[in-house]
């Protein structure tokens, strides 16, 4: 078995309400109309929670869902169909300025048809070859889906786009905002050598930590130069959703992200300084659904669900130490990044020809174990499984090296791999991560339990010792 039907398709709709007041899962108001809402259907989800419950190996599959209009529970609050005239001015600003290889003009965003339409050209406009454009909200929102319908652009070197993201680091680079958390959630995004079949989605945490949270790329049976496509997200305290068409394409961990309010971005700019001289970008709508709390409450439950699926055995039949790579207090050249949802330390030596002191490739952390005993080491590192095996590093146990490499595992993304067994005195242990690869390695947790027969999987469980 492959998918969890969640939803249903065809689902009993309801008449529309006219005067539909509800309170959403942030506590406002909506008082507005409404569209044929679909209803959960019960059982169904029932059925999918049983599942859940009673087959923990099939639970990591992905729940499969299909909206026609938005997904379940999920009220329409506010959408601009690109109707008027021209851009309404109390909804959007545009996006001016320099941005990879073109300087964005107003003159390039225009209404036509009930479209929004931006084009690219080559022209010469500032010290830039090129000039695109795009619009920016005037208000954020925070929790709901999102959704545009959108044809798009293949040429080469374009960057398209329907993203959000929280202030600064764009286009408003007031010091305040410098070092507040901040998350940009990326739609869809069409670029440089992506052709007519190929789009990615994703997040980036920015601060307090930054890398990427996730980055996936959809491979369509539509030419999305050709038609017009749905291309959406539910945002939510616990989980992401990303949609496609209506389809459901995957679900991510937000309760450890940044949440806070967005601005909506509707863009196009080059990233080349090579890229196909013209082109236009169209988008027909942008439309926000939000929830009420008793209908998240309902639906959330399946994602959560399948969510905690990941964390695997929590506990073994002996003393677990979980210790996040992250928090070890000592760090040289490693940093704290985001990685696939992951918290993780990361071992990038940015000069790859100079010559680093041992001390400078190590992180270290210096803990206090309370019972003595022999503990056997598991650690979660990141591989890939074309180019495998060359991210390694070792780690040192009170002072001895670890005969095995970590980071060799040969799959893709994060794995557990054991590191032998170490006979522990009560009292101080001092463990050292050792980057010896010096490319791009990746620790996310480390395991010292006394079950020998215990084998960590998923995310583990939360940290539990104390860091001196
Ligand atoms: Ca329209
Ligand atoms: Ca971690």
């Amino acid at each position: 078995m492959t998918n969890l039907v969640l939803d249903i398709v065809g689902a009993v709709r309801e008449p529309p309400n006219t005067q539909n007041i509800q309170k959403n899962i942030f506590g406002r108001f909506a008082n507005r109309p409404y569209i044929y809402p679909m209803k959960t259907n019960i059982l169904t989800l029932l059925t999918a929670l049983f599942l859940l419950w009673a087959c923990p190996a099939i639970a990591i599959a992905q729940i499969s869902e299909q909206n026609p209009e938005a997904p379940a529970g999920y009220k329409l609050v506010w959408a601009d169909e690109f109707d008027s005239p021209k851009l309404d001015a109390s909804k959007w600003k545009h996006r001016i300025g320099k941005s990879g290889t073109s300087y964005q003009r107003a003159e390039n965003v225009s209404i036509s048809d009930g479209k929004l339409v931006i084009d690219l050209k080559k022209e010469k406009h500032q010290d830039m070859e090129y000039t695109g454009g795009g619009i920016i909200s005037k208000f954020p929102v925070k929790y709901g889906y999102f959704e545009v319908g959108a044809r798009l652009d293949t040429g080469y070197g374009w960057h398209e786009s329907f993203w959000t993201t929280w202030m600064s680091g764009f286009d408003d680079k007031r010091p305040e905002f410098k070092n507040m958390p901040r998350l940009e959630i990326d739609c869809f995004e069409h670029y440089t050598r992506h052709d007519e079949h190929i789009f990615s989605y994703g997040a980036i945490q920015w601060y307090p930590e930054h890398g990427d949270v996730n980055r996936d790329f959809v491979t369509t049976t539509e030419d999305l130069s050709q038609t017009y496509n749905r291309f959406g997200f539910e945002f939510t305290p616990d989980y992401m959703n990303y949609y496609y068409n209506g389809r459901l394409l995957k679900t991510i961990n937000t309760r450890q992200l940044p949440q806070h309010e967005q601005y909506l971005w509707l863009t196009c700019i080059a990233n080349q300084p090579d890229a196909t001289p013209s082109g236009t970008v169209y988008f027909d709508y942008i439309r926000w659904y939000e929830i009420s709390k008793e209908d998240y409450d309902t639906r959330k439950a399946a994602f959560v669900e399948y969510l905690d699926a990941f964390k695997g055995p929590q506990a073994s039949s002996g003393t677990d130490l979980w210790i996040e790579a992250e928090d070890f207090p000592a760090v040289n050249t490693w940093t704290k990044k985001q990685d696939q949802n992951n918290i993780i330390l990361a071992g990038v030596t940015k000069e790859k020809d100079k010559f680093f002191h041992v001390n400078d490739l190590k992180a270290t952390t210096n803990l206090k174990l309370k019972e003595p005993g022999v503990y056997h080491l598991w650690v979660r590192s990141r591989d890939y499984s074309e180019s495998p095996a060359k991210r390694k590093f070792k780690m040192i146990i009170n002072g001895e090296l670890t005969e095995t490499d970590f980071g060799k595992h040969g799959k893709e993304g994060y794995e557990w791999e054991y590191g032998g067994s170490f006979d522990l005195p009560k009292g101080a242990l001092v463990l050292d991560l050792l980057n010896t690869s010096q490319y791009y390695v990746r620790v996310d947790k480390l395991l010292l339990t006394t079950d020998a027969d215990f084998k960590p999987s998923g995310i583990g469980a939360k940290t539990n010792v104390k860091h001196k």
